[in-house]
């Protein structure tokens, strides 16, 4: 089953791998750069790991690199697997449970998503102090193995607190101005209409995207402490005259990319 093909591709990895990697990171839409700052890199694509699905959208690297980032052992997502692109959350946080197995104690998650707050401007970093579900599914449903967490894990803080943190006091460190606030999932790939956008404003959203909530629900049933940051790309639906496109997510990506690195490598040295 699900265990035998985790292990599978963790076997795999581990022999390309000289050490076990301690941080996991994940990097959203045109927010793979942080990838190329790593040293002694290894470079693994998605179709070379056992397991793996292979990913299609553009913009997407779709590999996996590890190394040393800030003297740290990481193992980077360039590239994630989306549920709009036809995958079953299984497969979308397949990679995050074979993380776990390499044995890493920590997840960085990063996304591009739409401003929902009204004081949000697109460029603006946020961390994520929790998320919102509206993907009408969940990772974990299904068997659970309770060698990997609970069956009705908690999620009270899904989004550690030490780490939110420590994130905010490297970003004051470093002048870069951090949000923070609640991120909701919407399974895309539509983008809202602007009464779903006022809809989640009332529910208390903050920014809108497509990714993160399985990867996190998955992480934290497995026990490991994750930290998110949102690079608000643009603001959501109704809120300006534009119509969105996702160049616009890409070219806001690109524009903040350097204060994004600056932020996470000093996280992570931390
Ligand atoms: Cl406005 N909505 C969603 N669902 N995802 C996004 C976005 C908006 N902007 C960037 N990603």
């Amino acid at each position: 089953m699900d265990r035998q093909a985790i292990k599978k591709a963790a076997d795999y990895l581990r022999q390309r791998m000289p050490a076990p990697p301690v941080i996991g990171l994940i990097l959203g839409s045109g927010l793979g750069v942080l990838a190329d700052e790593i040293e002694e890199a290894i470079r693994i694509p998605y179709e070379d790991i056992p397991g793996f699905p292979v990913s299609t959208v553009e913009g997407h690297a779709g590999r996996l690199v590890y190394g040393q980032l800030e003297g740290a052992t990481v193992v980077a997502m360039q590239g994630r697997f989306h549920y709009y692109e036809g995958y079953s959350l299984r497969e979308v946080t397949f990679p995050v449970q074979v993380m776990k197995e390499l044995g890493i104690r920590q997840l960085i998650v990063t996304n591009a998503a739409g401003g929902v707050n009204e004081q949000f401007r697109p460029g603006d970093l946020m961390i994520i102090s929790d998320h919102i579900n509206l993907l009408g599914t969940n990772p974990l449903i299904g068997p659970n193995d309770p060698e990997i967490g609970p069956r009705f894990p908690d999620m009270t803080e899904a989004y550690s607190r030490r780490l939110r943190q420590l994130a905010k006091e490297a970003a004051a460190k470093l002048g870069v101005c951090v949000r923070e606030g609640v991120y909701v999932a919407n399974t895309g790939p539509s983008y809202e209409t602007p009464a779903e956008i006022r809809m989640i404003r009332v529910l208390g959203g903050d920014a809108v995207g497509m990714s993160t909530v399985p990867e996190v629900i998955v992480a934290r049933h497995a026990g490991i402490e994750v930290l998110g940051i949102s690079c608000i790309s643009n603001l959501a639906a109704g809120m300006t005259d534009a119509p969105l496109h996702h160049d616009e997510v890409v070219e806001t990506a690109e524009r903040v990319k350097a204060d994004f690195l600056r932020l996470i490598k000093a996280v992570v040295a931390e």
